[in-house]
């Protein structure tokens, strides 16, 4: 399928989107999102994908929701087409492992749909910020929310309330993100690290990442009997079964999603 704004491609086992408004800095338009929606859906069920990778451009990851397309709307606009809900956290409904590559600006929407990602890796000339207060708004899409649950109050509030940018540096100090790789570097370091994950059993890959977003939606008690069961669950697996005869007779697994 060929789509305006972003480019799609298969790597091996990984699916590459790369936000494609070059013009704009990767402003997430409309046409954008809706764009963003259906290459999910695609590689969601494209058995052949099993990590997607989501990136922008070496100036741009994305600099934010796009301004000149939200600047006229009315509080009944916004409120009567739910703005920003319809295709924004498709993201976060994937069930495949989600990685940012993140190059350059990652602001406001752009910084909040990295965050949807399951993994923000950056190139070393990455910028954050959530600087809706610069433009009169506010973090819609998760910002005042997941950047608290990333990097703890204080900081949270000096970025939402100051609109300032961080580095990669800062990013990764405050667990932002979790690895820096110098910006030439960026597409192989995410494509290896995709590869990696790609090579485990996707099921199991599936269940660790749901237990991990488990964490964020609900209490450390909850959330580590939900890990106990989907743990137990794993047991049932043949994938559970090879992993560990393999292991003893040492060499390396050969894992059927199963
Ligand atoms: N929307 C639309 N166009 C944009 C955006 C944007 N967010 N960011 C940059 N552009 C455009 C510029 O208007 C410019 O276009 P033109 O050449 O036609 O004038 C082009 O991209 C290049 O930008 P600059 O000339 O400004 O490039 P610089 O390198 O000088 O500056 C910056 C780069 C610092 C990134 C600067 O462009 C900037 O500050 N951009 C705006 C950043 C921002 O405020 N982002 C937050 C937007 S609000 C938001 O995301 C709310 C999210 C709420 C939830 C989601 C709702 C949909």
């Amino acid at each position: 399928m060929a789509y305006d704004t972003i480019l799609v491609e298969t790597s091996g086992k990984v699916g590459v989107i790369t936000l494609n408004r070059p013009k704009a800095l990767n402003a997430l338009s409309s046409g954008l999102i809706r764009d963003l929606g259906a290459a999910l859906d695609a590689f969601e069920a494209n058995p052949d994908v099993r990590v997607i990778v989501l990136t922008g451009s070496e100036k741009a990851f994305a600099a934010g929701a796009d301004i000149k397309e939200m600047a006229g709307k009315s509080y009944m606009d916004a409120y009567l087409e739910d703005f920003i809900t319809l295709g924004w956290e498709r993201v976060t409904k994937c069930r495949k492992p989600v990685i940012a590559a993140v190059a350059g600006f990652a602001l406001g929407g752009g910084c909040e749909l990295a965050m949807m990602c399951d993994m923000i890796i950056a190139a070393d000339n990455a910028k954050f910020g959530q600087p809706e207060i610069n433009l009169g708004t506010m973090p819609g899409a998760g910002g005042t929310q997941r950047l608290t649950r990333f990097v703890g109050k204080s900081k949270a509030m000096d970025m939402c309330l100051t609109g300032r940018m961080m580095d990669a540096d800062e990013a990764w100090k405050c667990g932002l993100v979790s690895r820096i790789v110098p910006l030439d570097d960026l597409r192989d370091e995410v494509m290896k690290i995709a590869e990696t994950i790609a090579d485990k059993s996707l099921p199991i890959a599936m269940m660790v990442k749901e237990a991990v977003n488990t964490a964020y939606e609900t209490t450390l008690a909850q959330g580590i009997h939900y890990e106990r069961r989907v743990f137990h669950a794993t047991f049932a697996t043949d994938d559970q079964k090879e992993g560990m005869t393999a292991f003893i007779e040492k060499r390396q697994p050969s894992f059927t999603d199963r």
